[in-house]
C-alpha cells in the first residue's frame, strides 16, 4: 500500500500563491491560463495533482513542472494518475504479463507512451525491458512524482487531490494515500472541516445544480473547495485556477482558461434552467428522432426527452448512451461574447463565465 505522505508549507505574506488542479497534459492550455493570470517568478504555484495523463503533451508538462520547481517555489500534491504510472514502472510483470505496457500506451494518451516514443523504443518490448529503460532514462520524472505529498497542509488550506476520509489528516482512515487521490464523487461522502479542503479529481461539473459549471465548486458550509475544471476530460471542459492573492491570508477567486472558439452573440436569448441534466453513468438514453448533427433522446431513467450533440452519443453492448447533457438554455444578449463548444445549423451549445448550456440566436463569424 502506498502511504499518505504530508508536506507542511505556510505561504509567505504578500506573494500571491496560485493553485492549478487536473492539467492532465494539456500544456496549451497550462500556459494559456498562466498568461492570463500574469503569472509571474514571485508568485507561489501549488499543483494539487493529475499532471499526465490522458492530454496530447504530458511529458512536457511534467518537464516543464520539474524546471520551473527549481528556479520558483512550486508545490506539487501527488494525483492518482502521477501515482498510478510511476507504480506501473516500479513493480514486477510476470511472464503473462509482459505486454500489458505496451496495449497500455496504445489506448491511452499516456506519457509512457510518450517516453517509449522519445526512446524510441519498438512497440512489442517485453514489460520487464520497458520498465529497465524508462527507469535508466527518466529517473529524474519518477523520483520527481515519488517525492510529491498525499496531502500539502498550510495554516489556512489542506491541499489534497481527491478527498480526505476523516478531518485529522493523520488519521488511520487517511493511510492509504490512493484512497486519497482517487477519491471519486468526494462531494457525496459525509464530511465537512474547520479550515478549507482545496480539492481536485473530479470535475466540478458534475456537482453543479442547474446549468453545468466548470468553474470551481465550493461548498461553504462544509470548507471544500472543489476545483477541477474538466480539462482533457470533458470537450467543455477547462483548466482552472484558485488565486490568493495574498499567500498569508484565506481570500481567494477564481480564473480559468479553455480553447474553445470565442464569438458573438447576435440575437437576445432569455435564460431557462435546465429540468433534465445527466452525467455518467446515468446517461443511458433511447433514439426518438436521429439526425444529422442533433438527435432527440429519452434518458431511460428519468423519462425526460432532450435534444443531444450526435457526437456525443456512444454505443456499448447494443444500448445507447450519452455523454453530459442538459436542456438548459443560457440567458444571452445580443452582442456579447460567448465561448462555442458545437455550432449546428439548429442551435449551439455555449460556454459563458463556466456556465453551459443552449443557444438558439444567431453567432458572429469568427473574430
Ligand atoms: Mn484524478
Amino acid at each position: 500500500m502506498l502511504k499518505t505522505t504530508v508536506q507542511k508549507a505556510s505561504f509567505p505574506t504578500g506573494r500571491r500563491v496560485i493553485v492549478i488542479s487536473d492539467i492532465h497534459g494539456a500544456f496549451a492550455y497550462l500556459q494559456g491560463l498562466l498568461k492570463k493570470i500574469h503569472f509571474s517568478p514571485e508568485d507561489i504555484l501549488v499543483i494539487n495533482g493529475d499532471i499526465i495523463e490522458r492530454g496530447p503533451e504530458n511529458l512536457r508538462c511534467l518537464q516543464w513542472l520539474m524546471e520551473l520547481s527549481k528556479k520558483q517555489t512550486v508545490y506539487t500534491v501527488c494525483g492518482n494518475n502521477d501515482a498510478y504510472v510511476r507504480g506501473l514502472i516500479y513493480r514486477e510483470y510476470p511472464a503473462e504479463e509482459q505486454d500489458i505496457l505496451n496495449r497500455y500506451c496504445t489506448v491511452r494518451s499516456s506519457v509512457l507512451g510518450e517516453m517509449r516514443k522519445q526512446l524510441g523504443l519498438p512497440d512489442d518490448l517485453p514489460a520487464s525491458a520497458f520498465c529497465k529503460e524508462l527507469k535508466a532514462h527518466f529517473a529524474a520524472e519518477f523520483d520527481f512524482i515519488a517525492n510529491m505529498p498525499t496531502i500539502l497542509e498550510t495554516p489556512n488550506f489542506t491541499f489534497v487531490h481527491g478527498g480526505l476520509r476523516d478531518t485529522d489528516i493523520f488519521s488511520e482512515k487517511n493511510a492509504c494515500a490512493f484512497d486519497l487521490m482517487k477519491f471519486d464523487d468526494f462531494l457525496a461522502y459525509p464530511i465537512s472541516f474547520s479550515k478549507p479542503v482545496v480539492v481536485g479529481h473530479w470535475p466540478s461539473s458534475l456537482y453543479s445544480k442547474g446549468y453545468f459549471d466548470c468553474m470551481p465548486y465550493v461548498e461553504p458550509n462544509r470548507k471544500i473547495i472543489s476545483i477541477d475544471g474538466g480539462c482533457m476530460i470533458k470537450n467543455m471542459g477547462q483548466l482552472n485556477a484558485m488565486i490568493l492573492p495574498d499567500g498569508s491570508q484565506s481570500d481567494y477567486c477564481f480564473a480559468s482558461f479553455d480553447l474553445l472558439p470565442v464569438k458573438q452573440a447576435l440575437d437576445d436569448q432569455a435564460g431557462r434552467l435546465p429540468d433534465i441534466s445527466f452525467c455518467w453513468p446515468d446517461c443511458r438514453v433511447e433514439m426518438l428522432e436521429d439526425g444529422e448533427e442533433i438527435c432527440l433522446v429519452r434518458h431511460v431513467s428519468s423519462g425526460k426527452i432532450l435534444h443531444v450533440l450526435k457526437e456525443d452519443l456512444w454505443e456499448q453492448k447494443g444500448q445507447l448512451f450519452c455523454d453530459d447533457s442538459s436542456n438548459g438554455y443560457l440567458p444571452v444578449c445580443a452582442g456579447e461574447s460567448v465561448s462555442v463548444i458545437c455550432q449546428t445549423q439548429r442551435s449551439s451549445l455555449i460556454k459563458k463565465n463556466g456556465k453551459i448550456g443552449w443557444y438558439n440566436g444567431r453567432l458572429s463569424e469568427n473574430k
